[in-house]
């Protein structure tokens, strides 16, 4: 892994440490582009369309893109059991941090008479993406239904694309997790016609009010394109892992975190930050018997490794390094430290934070309750990981008395009057003969 070494005058002030550390590029403006064609053929075409790129980009083509029921029932009952229970921990684990995310609707008496309730609704429709080729994950179909679930989500539609060697099918995988949570709404649709039929529908698929899940740079692109039209969760880009470890780290348990999430994508982010000199030897010592033995090493692991959105970064201290993972904002960020709670307790930018030798990312992305869908690409700076507040709409309901009107009825004139906008006032002087109620 490449070195950035941040130690001394070399650690910049402000906002230029950002353009010292590693990143992915993941130009989702110039897929934007290959991806328009897509979307307005999925617009005009329909189901027509979904099928002919069914067979163009997966192989195979399909009689229907709606997933029979029978087909999800026939792949949870061929579901492995050990499968099988593994996933129902992770839906009992995600349901109980989610289910205790429901908020409830507040009413603040402003004044005598004059009340605002934030009412929170949820998305009535929803359309869930679940990738398929490299990246089969029904723990992400988990991460993406249970919150809507729990968020009260009234109609859920998941899409993931048709696949040749289960006959036009989704992932069986991906089918069973269906069935187990309970969605039999599903389509065999993928990448960005997937997101175009939630957006627009077509004649099988009801359109969605709003669209999540992960996916490639095409799924973001699509995303990026009806941004403003529906709902989307984020652009998510390949995943990241950040540790920021001291002397105390185990550097076997720091290489085989780095290697976990660099399985994921030859983009995948790992970034160790760390004070000590010996412990970023010992972790790039200890990478190579690890990335040895095991299995997605040519094509993911070691591009991942080497790229240029990877690196290990020497800081002075760990308040540097903390200043160092501040700034990146990571998708997933390890506290391996000594006393790492209360280290924890200073970071303010990441996706989720692991704190100590016992809570890996591997953890969080299968049983910890928590959600595996995360800001990535330093978004972690401004947006928070999937969860039930994705699904809700704070609606602010207004209820005000004649009294609560007329005694503010003047300021809102004035304010109305400062800004052109004189029919603004009328509104209210309407309502009391034409003239400003006098204030109280
Ligand atoms: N680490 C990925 C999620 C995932 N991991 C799915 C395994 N399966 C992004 O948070
Ligand atoms: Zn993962």
């Amino acid at each position: 892994m490449a070195r950035i070494d941040l130690r001394g005058d070399a650690l910049p002030k402000g906002p230029a440490l950002r353009d010292l550390l590693p990143r992915a590029d993941f130009d989702v403006a110039a897929a934007l582009e290959k991806v328009r064609p897509i979307v307005e053929a999925v617009h005009h075409r329909g189901d027509a369309a979904l099928i002919d790129f069914a067979e163009k980009f997966d192989g195979v083509r399909l009689e229907s893109v709606r997933v029979p029921a029978g087909a999800l029932k026939d792949a949870l009952e061929q579901l492995d059991p050990a499968v099988r229970a593994a996933l129902e921990e992770s839906i009992r684990r995600a349901r109980i941090v989610h289910r205790e995310q429901r908020r409830t609707s507040h009413t603040t008496q402003v004044v005598p008479g004059g009340t605002v309730t934030e009412k929170w609704v949820p998305v009535e429709r929803v359309g869930l993406y679940a990738p398929g080729g490299r990246s089969v994950y029904p723990s992400s179909v988990i991460m993406n239904v249970v919150p809507a679930q729990e968020a009260g989500v009234g109609s859920i539609a998941l899409a993931s694309p048709a696949q040749a060697e289960f006959d036009g099918l989704p992932h069986p995988t991906i089918l069973a997790a269906c069935a187990l949570l309970g969605v039999d709404e599903v389509y065999a649709a993928g990448g960005a016609t997937a997101v175009a039929m939630f957006a627009y529908g077509t004649e099988s698929c009801p359109p969605a009010n709003m669209v999540t899940g992960p996916g490639n740079i095409w799924v973001a692109a699509a995303k990026r394109y009806f941004t403003g039209v529906i709902g989307i969760d984020s652009e998510a880009g390949p995943t990241e892992i950040a540790v920021l470890a001291d002397e105390s780290a185990d550097p076997v348990h720091v290489a085989a975190d780095l290697i976990s999430q660099a399985e994921h994508d030859p983009l995948a982010a790992a970034v160790l930050v760390t004070d000590s000199a010996e412990l970023a030897d010992a972790v790039e010592k200890e990478l190579q018997p690890q990335v040895e033995a095991t299995k997605h090493i040519e094509d993911r692991i070691r591009p991942a490794l080497a790229g240029r959105q990877s690196a290990i970064v020497l800081v002075d201290g760990i308040d540097e390094g903390l200043r160092v993972v501040n700034a990146y904002g990571a998708e997933h960020l390890e506290i391996q430290t000594a006393d790492a709670a209360a280290v924890a307790e200073r970071v303010v930018n990441a996706g989720a934070i692991f704190i100590g030798p016992w809570a890996p990312v591997s953890l969080g992305d299968y049983a910890a309750g928590s959600n595996h869908v995360l800001p990535t690409g330093g978004c972690a700076c401004h947006s928070s990981g999937l969860s039930v507040q994705s699904f809700l709409r704070g609606i602010h309901v207004v209820d005000y008395t004649k009294d609560a009107l007329a005694e503010v009825a003047h300021h809102v004139v004035t304010l109305a009057e400062a800004e052109d906008l004189p029919a603004h006032g009328a509104a209210i002087k309407a309502r009391f003969g034409w003239k400003v109620p006098e204030s109280k």
